[in-house]
């Protein structure tokens, strides 16, 4: 596996992909969003800043700039693109960022590192990062309805909360607790389809929809049409599958120190992982194949997609 941020094998003969361009672009944005306010606790608002400023990889966000620089109408530039799509961007960190946090909590995950740092209870304390959470994703919504056109602001709403609701992320990580805790023991016997069918559901609530909506939103960020935003959800969900089959192989082959979090954790606990219930070949193959189909998706959309055909052969390569 390549290690280069934006020289992997498959995109050697490729401009490198540029989310440092990105992280440029976002992070400013996300710092002036939390703005204080007279009527916020200092100590919430340290802890939010905490948690959405640091140093994580912004996919979302690039997904849905990206996305909107994919399918602008003719004549809009880049630039111009990109401050349509900041809200959705900014939106959709803040709701990773508050997954992330509450996702680390002892209640969880109980993980002490995250994105390089101690994770928010542990730099903070449990009830701080439970409210720096909720907090953070009623700050998503702020964010959206008044950073959207206004003929796609309700819309865009709407696609954030399915993806954050009952039905996708949360959703998503209940089921994935469920197998741990013995909610479900049944599957741990199950036969290795019926277990891979299991973890497809899981990973499509819990990371693949926020991943779609990250993309939806940045094409609504410039009024693309139905055909074209449906072209980049084939390319979101083939993408969402990839990032995950290479996320649990990260967690089983990575490096810590690299990673920025702690991996190992999949086998410690028993669970079930696309390289513990397919092989780590065959995860490896099946990422590769699912990168491609996102790959193809963007040669239908054109040159100004590029990037995100760039990030889909990146998400499967990567070491972080
Ligand atoms: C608590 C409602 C709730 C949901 C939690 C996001 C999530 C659901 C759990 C995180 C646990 C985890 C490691 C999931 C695997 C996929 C994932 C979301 C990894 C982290 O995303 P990256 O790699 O992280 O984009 P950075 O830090 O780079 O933003």
């Amino acid at each position: 596996m390549a290690a280069v941020e934006g020289a992997s094998i498959a995109t050697m003969t490729e401009p490198p992909l540029a989310l440092e361009e990105v992280r440029a672009f976002i992070d400013p944005r996300l710092d002036a969003a939390l703005a204080p306010s007279p009527d916020a606790s200092p100590r919430l608002l340290e802890s939010i800043r905490y948690a959405l400023l640091a140093p994580g990889k912004r996919l979302r966000p690039a997904l849905a700039l990206w996305a909107a620089e994919a399918v602008a109408p003719v004549g809009m530039a880049r630039e111009t693109a990109w401050e349509a799509a900041a809200a959705a961007a900014i939106a959709v960190e803040m709701i990773h960022a508050y997954s992330l946090v509450h996702d680390d909590l002892p209640a969880m995950d109980d993980d002490d590192l995250r994105r390089g740092r101690p994770t928010c209870h542990r730099a903070f304390d449990e009830a701080t990062a439970i409210l720096c959470g909720d907090a953070l994703q009623a700050l998503a919504f702020t964010t959206l309805a008044a950073g959207m056109p206004a003929a796609t602001a309700t819309r865009s709403v709407l696609v954030l909360a399915q993806a954050s609701g009952p039905d996708s992320l949360v959703g998503g990580q209940a089921d994935d607790l469920a197998v741990e805790r013995g909610w479900q023991p049944d599957l741990l016997s199950a036969p290795a389809d019926e277990q891979v069918r299991w973890l497809e559901r899981v990973h499509r609530r819990k990371t693949g929809e926020l991943f779609r909506a990250a993309v939806a939103l940045g094409g609504l960020a410039v009024q693309a049409t139905d055909e074209r935003l449906a072209l980049l959800d084939t390319y979101a969900r083939h993408f969402g599958l990839a990032f995950q089959i290479a996320d649990d192989l990260l967690d089983a082959e990575g490096n810590e120190a690299v990673v920025g979090k702690r991996v190992g954790k999949d086998a410690e606990r028993g669970k079930l992982t696309f390289p513990t219930v397919a092989g780590h070949e065959a995860s490896r193959r099946r990422a590769g194949d699912l990168a491609a189909s996102a790959r193809s998706a963007t040669d239908t959309l054109g040159p100004a997609a590029a990037p995100l055909g760039r990030l889909a052969s990146w998400i499967v390569d990567r070491d972080h």
